[in-house]
């Protein structure tokens, strides 16, 4: 295992089972809303604080972008992009389906990802050309070839209303051609499973870097594709993703750019 993954698996383990034992008291927990139905607590802060002083410890040079304390930048080729909690709404809710996710960029690259739940103890991982992880055992995207037989995830607007028509109208799409939709709540994981084939594929819009960039390069590394909604590679940079097997990112890029107007997807 390179260096720089095995730092983020024990950051991504260390801040997992905080939280993970937090669990038992989220009665008690100070919650704020960051915007409309954007919320955090003090596990989420916490947990990026056990991640921040394990990489420091380790590279004290690294730049880092993290979803609650932003961005810390140094002059230096590497940066870590860290979502201490993604699933926050979930975990508020005792609702068992949340991750710490966590990736490393060399030059804006990306170039290792780990993605933690705790509540089943799943490490997903990957460094670029090294093939991707779940624990020891090495995962793959599914061979599912059409619509008609997929399961696929997607995450449903819950701040930004405006497309929520567009939105639906993709959805109802998908209801109708496949064998089921799953709306999970949290991005990382849905990318962790297209990688080891849970789903066979996922699509979501507005997403934030953190949300994403570990479990684009797993699902890559899986042999998945993943792709912005105009057919690039911009999914950092516009927060709109697909992520899929070969055989099925076709057909799913159809049948979002046929119901979700240009202006939205860009
Ligand atoms: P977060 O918990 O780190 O904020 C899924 O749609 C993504 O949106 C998740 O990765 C989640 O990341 C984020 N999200 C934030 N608030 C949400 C909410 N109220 N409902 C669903 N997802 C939310
Ligand atoms: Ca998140």
């Amino acid at each position: 295992m390179h260096p720089i993954l095995n730092v983020a698996s024990i950051a991504a383990k260390e801040a997992g089972y905080f939280i993970a034992n937090q669990m038992r008291n989220i009665e008690q927990l100070n919650v704020e809303e960051k915007g409309r139905n954007d919320y955090v607590s003090e596990i989420d802060k916490h947990a990026e604080k056990i991640i921040i002083d394990t990489i420091r410890k380790y590279y004290p040079q690294h730049s880092i972008l993290a979803e609650e304390s932003g961005a810390h930048k140094k002059d230096s080729d590497f940066e870590w992009i860290i979502d201490p909690l993604d699933g926050t709404t979930n975990f508020l809710h005792g609702f068992p389906q949340f991750a710490v996710s966590i990736a490393v960029t060399e030059k804006g690259r990306l170039m290792h990802g780990v993605i933690f739940d705790p509540t089943r103890d799943e490490l997903f991982s990957a460094s670029r050309g090294g093939g991707a992880r779940m624990n020891n055992y090495r995962i793959r995207v599914s061979e599912q070839k059409t619509l008609k037989n997929a399961l696929l995830a997607t995450g449903i607007p819950y701040y930004n209303f405006e497309f929520a028509d567009a939105y639906l109208a993709c959805f109802k799409e998908f209801m109708l051609q496949t064998a089921g939709i799953r709306r999970p709540g949290s991005a990382a994981l849905d990318l962790a499973y297209v990688a080891c084939g849970r789903v066979d594929g996922y699509w979501e819009l507005n997403l934030k870097p953190w949300d994403i960039a570990a479990g684009a390069l797993i699902v890559n590394e899986a042999g998945g594709l993943v792709s912005d909604m105009l057919g690039g590679d911009k999914y950092l940079e516009s927060g709109n993703l697909i992520a899929a097997n070969p055989k099925m990112m076709k057909a799913m890029a159809q049948v979002i750019s046929n119901t979700i107007p240009k202006e939205y997807r860009a």
